[in-house]
């Protein structure tokens, strides 16, 4: 059995990023224990606030995002970080290095239902001159992430990362340890599995409606073969999927809110997800671009979301090609 640090340290990563990586794992544990008390710690239901999303604030992403600045600014590594929860920036050590964007936890609309959620996060480096309280030194764009994963709080608890040598998995033990149980991830490159929020089809663009609409033809149709469709509301869950047994997931543009690319935020969704997926051999797009190639302008800005098994990817940037 292989714990999470010597694993790390096996592959030579940064001293430094290891240990902020195992700060992360703290505040997800105490997450993960409060997620398995549920009703009995009284944790479930809404509160009364409203997130800069616009979005009513559940009990616990409430407390996961306090959890995660309480534990990273006590960390003297932690320059900054922003939340999905936050509107603003909040900045840490003078002296850190670096900077943590994260979804404190993700899929909350399932937590009264006890379906799966989970906690998202990316790590940059925050760089020389910037200042770890400004929407400014977020703004960087996907490739120039150092690392990052996810904690899917499941029927087991289980950490993907990457920190750009590949993507493995780790389960939270009883112990309290996170151990390797899956090693050099790879997404397989076909798949007869997608993901997408079919209430929504009206509103797509026609070259998504197009792409579905042949999915569901099935093997009568122009892809020549049957899919099965899964839908869990809980983007981590999804990805959790589609790195786990292939799979395409797309949350994309909808015309009710035309003036936005998509539902899902491009720093503490759209980036992470996107380099775990690129770090597994799948492709993950806007639908006309590799997201880690966005430059980002707004550190709550949204991004609209294909990834997973790359050829799959490929047909849908197939009906997204203009001379199509
Ligand atoms: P819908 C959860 O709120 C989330 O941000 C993602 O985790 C998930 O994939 C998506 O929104 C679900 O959206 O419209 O199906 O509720």
């Amino acid at each position: 059995m292989q714990l999470l640090s010597s694993f790390l340290k096996h592959r030579k990563t940064d001293e430094q990023l290891v240990e902020l990586i195992e700060t992360l794992m703290v505040a997800c544990k105490e997450i993960a224990l409060q997620l398995r008390e549920g009703a009995l710690a009284g944790v479930l239901g809404t509160s009364e606030n409203v997130n800069v999303q616009g979005e009513t604030q559940k009990k616990l992403d409430i407390i996961a995002n306090d959890v995660l600045k309480k534990v990273l600014l006590d960390n003297p590594l932690v320059a900054g970080l922003a939340s999905e929860e936050e509107d603003d920036p909040v900045a840490g050590n003078r002296e850190g290095r670096f900077l943590v964007t994260f979804d404190p936890l993700d899929g909350s609309s399932n937590i009264d239902i006890n379906v799966s959620v989970g906690t998202i996060f990316s790590i940059l480096e925050l760089r020389e001159g910037e200042d770890p309280a400004s929407h400014g030194a977020y703004l960087q764009n996907g490739r120039r992430q150092l690392a990052s994963g996810y904690v899917l709080y499941g029927p087991s608890a289980v950490l993907a990362l990457t920190t750009g040598q590949g993507v493995n998995f780790f389960t939270l033990a009883h112990t309290g340890d996170f151990i390797l149980t899956q090693e050099n991830v790879q997404v397989p490159a076909e798949t007869r599995e997608f993901a997408i929020n079919m209430s929504n089809q009206r509103f797509w663009e026609p070259s998504m409606q197009s792409y579905i609409g042949d999915l569901l033809k099935g093997s009568d149709g122009p892809r020549g073969k049957n899919y099965n469709m899964r839908w869990i509301a809980s983007m981590v869950a999804e990805v959790h999927r589609v790195l786990t047994r292939g799979g395409i997931f797309t949350y994309p543009w909808d015309e009710r809110e035309p003036q936005k690319p998509g539902k899902l935020r491009l720093m503490y969704e759209g980036n992470p997800m996107s380099l775990l997926i690129e770090q597994a051999g799948g492709l993950a797009s806007t639908c006309y671009s590799p997201i880690l190639d966005v430059e980002p302008t707004e550190i709550h800005q949204r991004v609209s979301i294909a990834l997973g098994s790359r050829h799959e990817v490929e047909a849908l940037l197939r009906y997204h090609t203009p001379d199509q």
